[in-house]
């Protein structure tokens, strides 16, 4: 592993993406303690304080572009076995993108394409911060400020080898047994659209949700649903 690490930085799936135009190689991983700017989906933001992880893995995949879709699912059963070896909590899954720890989003995943790279960008929150998460973010973290008896590096390093060693076809059984979202009665969130209640009954092969609402059957391959509980 070529591993990039930096005190701050706008967004490291931001320098990921310009190391891979340069031509770094497969593996190459970018870390920081801090971000300035990191990026969620959507032009969303993600907090990142001191005292989280915030990594972003290059990979030259060889999987074709239907199938880059199934990097998200790879990363997220990646970070909940990791989680879940090393710190003894089991994280759920939420279609598509995030962990979550007791109904608090704990991780999200971001991945975006680089030429012919695909960056996998990971924000978990490690140690709460001092202050909390802004109360609009209901978020949660592994351990308390002072951190836990699995340091920082470590579960950062482990979490980048699972990524680099995950087969994202053999991922999908686990991603969709963690995920809390089939079964549910969700609401969808379209890009563009109305959002509208449905039922979630399933995610298929290649990580896409199948909802059935007022309207039939739909499957969803992005976007946000809620849960309602
Ligand atoms: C994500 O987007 O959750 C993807 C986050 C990916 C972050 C990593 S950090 C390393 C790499 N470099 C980057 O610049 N990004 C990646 P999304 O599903 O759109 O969720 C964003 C939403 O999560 C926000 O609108 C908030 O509601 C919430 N959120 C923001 N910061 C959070 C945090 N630290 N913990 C939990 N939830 C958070």
């Amino acid at each position: 592993m070529d591993w990039v690490h930096l005190e701050e930085t706008d967004s490291t799936n931001r320098v990921a993406k310009e190391l891979a135009r340069q031509g770094a190689p497969h593996g190459t991983v970018v870390s920081a303690k801090r971000q300035t700017a990191g990026r969620g989906r959507l032009g969303r933001r993600f907090c990142s304080p001191e005292g989280g992880i915030y990594l972003s893995v290059l990979l030259r995949t060889d999987l074709p572009p239907e199938d880059r879709a199934l990097l998200t699912p790879m990363a997220a059963v990646a970070v909940c076995r990791t989680v879940e070896r090393l710190c003894g909590v089991r994280p759920d899954i939420k279609w598509v993108n995030d962990l979550y720890l007791e109904d608090k989003k704990l991780c999200g995943i971001l991945c975006e394409v680089a030429g012919d790279a695909v960056i996998v960008g990971i924000g978990l929150n490690y140690a709460m911060p001092p202050a909390g998460f802004p109360p609009d973010i209901p978020a949660t973290a592994l351990y308390p400020p002072a951190g836990g008896p699995v340091s920082r590096e470590k579960l950062a390093e482990a979490i980048a080898e699972a990524v680099l060693t995950a087969d994202p076809r053999a991922c999908m059984a686990e991603y969709r047994a963690r995920n809390l979202v089939p079964g549910k009665r969700v609401t969808v969130h379209p890009i563009s659209g109305e959002p509208y209640p449905a039922k979630a009954l399933d995610i298929d092969d290649r990580g896409r949700l199948v909802v059935e609402w007022e309207q039939g059957t739909t499957i969803l391959d992005s976007g946000e649903v809620s849960v309602r509980f």
